[in-house]
């Protein structure tokens, strides 16, 4: 049986790298990028694409009724800088919005991935190895909503029965579409200026670590988490993932391998208090118990294949053997 998926927020750093992952699945054609403000591009327009407001039950019902969708990936949100900046509106997409896919979930019968992040911690959370059940007291607007919504969706899979799937993502480092209004973006950033030969301005010390993922373990954690048995699955939502944690200082010594000269000068702003409220690395053994996740790439790794990616995406040339 042929499966088909929409993607709210598709256009977002994570959703413009989901798309063409599930269409390799599904079939080009079976998947549907929905876009709010940020018109698709590139990879997107090979496949259907639909304008969609989550936060608007009209809108999002709208494109629901087009197509008898099986599963709706939800991915639309304000991250936690952006939701520093504008409270009130990410309330309205992240939780609103959630709702919206939540209660049209349960009218027309369709599967949920709605990603959650490590913003639920807050100041009391253990920073090392963080559990997956602790104290959760998250200070900023997108982690609060991003707990409220966790525990929205265990009570939808619980009462109805839905199938509502998510897992709680560390930073994540991607080559393709760039982050926006988050505060690990600095590790994508850095790269770009890096490979460009630019002086980076870090808005956070160089001593501040946090966990990150690269993208393709990030996608691997979504389609891993969606195929697992549902008999296996207790949480559902919520799941730790982890795969490597490091500070700016960290990430620019292994860019220096690479690009030596690369300057750098860290000028903290409004994200640092944000970022110290956050664990520096996670236990994410309920993940690999549940639905057997573990990740594939290394921070090194990681490091190395960003600078070819952004390297060939500026036209730049830089000594790595691939
Ligand atoms: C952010 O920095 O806000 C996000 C996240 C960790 O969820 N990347």
């Amino acid at each position: 049986m042929l499966t088909r998926a929409l993607v709210i927020g598709a256009t977002g750093q994570i959703g413009y790298e989901l798309v063409p992952a599930l269409r390799k699945l599904y079939g080009v054609d079976n998947v549907v990028a929905g876009y709010h403000s940020k018109k698709p591009s590139g990879v997107l327009l090979e496949g259907p694409v639909e304008q969609v407001d989550v936060s608007s039950r009209e809108s999002l019902e709208a494109v629901i009724k087009k197509s008898d969708f099986d599963e709706v990936y939800n991915l639309a949100a304000l991250l936690s800088a952006a939701g520093e900046k504008n409270p009130q509106l990410a309330w309205k997409v992240n939780m609103i919005g959630h709702y919206n896919v939540l209660e049209l979930a349960r009218e027309y019968g369709f599967r949920v991935f709605w990603p959650s992040t490590i913003a639920v911690f807050g100041p009391t959370t253990p920073k090392y190895k963080t559990p997956q059940h602790t104290i959760i007291e998250p200070i900023t607007m997108y982690g609060i909503t991003k707990y409220a919504g966790e525990l929205l969706a265990r009570y939808y899979v619980q009462k109805y029965d839905l199938d509502v799937r998510g897992v709680r993502w560390p930073g994540i480092i991607s080559s393709e579409a760039l982050p926006g209004g988050g505060t690990t973006d600095y590790a994508v950033e850095i790269f770009y200026y890096a490979v460009e030969g630019k002086p980076y301005t870090c808005y956070l010390r160089e001593d501040t670590e946090l966990p990150m993922m690269y993208m393709p373990d990030a996608i691997k954690s979504v389609i891993q988490l969606m195929s697992a048995n549902k008999a296996r699955l207790k949480l559902y939502v919520g799941y730790n993932v982890s795969a490597f944690s490091f500070t700016p200082r960290q990430l620019v010594e292994e860019i220096r391998k690479y690009i030596p000269g690369f300057k750098v000068e860290y000028k903290p702003d409004f994200r640092q208090a944000i970022a110290d409220s956050w664990p520096k690395s996670l236990d994410d053994s309920v993940a690999r118990e549940e639905w057997g996740w573990s990740p594939d790439w290394t921070f090194e790794a990681m490091v190395k294949d960003m600078l070819v990616k952004i390297a060939r995406k500026l036209g730049k040339k830089l000594d790595i053997e691939e």
